[in-house]
């Protein structure tokens, strides 16, 4: 099986091919088109030539055009969840999750085909009127990872076509054959030839000659900040409007009288859903000492049930990482930790599932120090740091050190607490006895620090990056009624 580059509106072959396997059994899931630089400027060429009749397509149109899409995924929802599984690992029940994430971000950006809401204020000069409205940015490139390779995607995809963008999208390459199902769902559901362009390539050349191509207006990147540093410096240069998703190293608060069931429950799911490798995914948790012994019991007993295996079978809880390189990545933070000085309660090693696939052991780390490479850095695996802390104000001190500030959770059942961490904790997403995980598109997604460049996705906040504010005068009175500074008085 062979999925192939989507250029203006057909199915393209490349000179090269690479593949895509199956990180729970090393088994070839397909074939994929090697895009090369050229294929990245034919692309171009044609978004730029689609961008002319897109952006006159009335919004609404563009909207129902969005809603449709949204139809045929929740029609070939388990189809592409079970691929998905296959291509990343994720167990089926969450790669169900992040096709869903698509469909609800599907309607919820066709909807904003019948808004896009600029506005109108009153102008201080007789028979004149004043308005802002939204243009489309232009011809968009779009870099996204492998751990939502439906999700994340979707969140720059809808808003980028409900405003009228065209767009050139470079998955990541180790989940090529999902993106291109997905991109065939837009195909079906009838976006012109050249709206929507699909190119995959492993190494930097395509994506490089995307991030520096002329035409390319507005950058869009989810992914790792050593990558997203890089864009940003190409970017800089050649003046693009660039949106950063990056790193975290997100935590669970827990005061002394949290509900101590719901704590551990929240905290399994934040931490090791997803084998840890969501931007959300909690790594720290930093616990009120009063409490921590017995949360410490309870979550090594339940950590070491944990199934873990191929995520196509719904018994299992823990799939595999990514790939052989996150594995030993994931083990070597985990050895220098313990270098450190930090106390593995249970994990610390390369799991084995039947000789085959990429696991890592959910592993918990206690006597976690400040400033320690478990508690500095993001792993992006299943592994939990736990900070012992004596009260709030400390609690809140060690969240808001980090270098990366996307999403922080906190269990009390006190509401001064709650409504004092929600005013002092400085991250983009914030929890009140909830896991790290679990944003909903509705609301602006993205962090503060070394997380992102201040932009949002998803919510309306997602159209500022991909829209171009446009201020129109018009002037009813016949006569030069020159600047209203101008022609003050006093
Ligand atoms: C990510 O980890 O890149 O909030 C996105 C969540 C999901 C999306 C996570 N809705 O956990």
């Amino acid at each position: 099986m062979e999925f192939k580059n989507y250029i203006n509106g057909k199915w393209v072959s490349g000179r090269k091919t690479f593949q895509t396997i199956n990180p729970a059994n090393e088994e070839l899931v397909a074939d994929i088109a090697h895009a090369e630089v050229t294929d990245v400027d034919s692309a171009v060429d044609a978004a730029k030539k689609a961008f002319d009749s897109w952006r006159l397509v009335p919004a609404p149109i563009r909207g129902e055009m969005l809603f449709k899409v949204g139809d045929i995924l929740k029609q070939k929802k388990e189809e592409l969840s079970q691929l998905l599984t296959r291509d990343m690992g994720k167990v089926i029940a969450e790669a169900r999750g992040d096709v869903q994430e698509a469909i609800d971000m599907a309607y919820f950006m066709g909807g904003e085909g019948r808004r896009l809401l600029g506005y109108t204020a009153p102008v201080e000069m007789m028979n004149k009127f004043g308005m802002a409205v939204r243009d489309p940015s232009g011809i968009v490139g779009l870099i996204t990872p492998w751990n939502f390779p439906i999700a994340v995607p979707s969140w720059k995809i809808f808003p980028a076509l409900v405003a009228g963008n065209t767009i050139i999208w470079k998955p990541s390459p180790e989940t090529p054959a999902v993106s291109a199902a997905f991109v065939e769902v837009f195909e079906l559901a009838g976006v012109p030839p050249g709206v929507f362009n699909l190119i995959m390539a492993p190494g930097a050349d395509a994506g490089k000659a995307l991030v520096e191509h002329p035409d390319v207006r507005v950058l869009s990147f989810t992914g790792s900040t050593s990558t997203g540093r890089s864009i940003a410096e190409l970017a800089g240069k050649h003046n693009k409007k660039l949106s950063l998703e990056m790193g975290g190293k997100n935590a669970i608060i827990v005061m002394d009288d949290a509900n101590i069931e719901l704590v551990t429950d929240a905290t399994l799911w934040a931490a090791f859903g997803t084998t840890g490798q969501r931007c959300t995914a909690a790594s720290r948790l930093i616990v009120q000492k009063g409490i921590a012994n017995k949360v410490k019991e309870l979550l090594v007993e339940r950590t070491k049930k944990l199934k873990l295996g191929d995520g196509l079978d719904p018994q299992i809880e823990i799939g595999p990482v990514i790939n052989k390189v996150a594995l030993d990545r994931i083990h070597s933070y985990v050895q220098l930790g313990q270098k450190e000085g930090a106390r593995a309660l249970t994990g610390a090693a390369i799991a084995d599932v039947d000789g085959k696939g990429f696991f890592y052991a959910p592993t918990l780390f206690d006597g976690v120090k400040p400033g320690s490479t478990l508690e500095a850095e993001e792993i992006f695996g299943p592994v939990l740091s736990i900070i012992e802390v004596e009260s709030l104000e400390e609690a809140i001190e060690v969240n808001n050190r980090s270098k990366y500030g996307l999403s922080t959770s906190i269990f009390t059942q006190d509401v001064n607490r709650a409504f004092t961490a929600m005013r002092d904790i400085f991250t983009g997403l914030v929890y009140i006895n909830h896991g790290t995980t679990g944003a909903e598109i509705q609301f602006p997604f993205g962090g503060v620090r070394g997380t992102g460049n201040g932009h949002r996705e998803a919510g309306q906040a997602a159209l500022e990056v991909f829209t171009e504010w446009k201020s129109i005068y018009v002037d009813y009175s016949g006569k030069l009624q020159r600047a209203q500074i101008d022609n003050r008085e006093e």
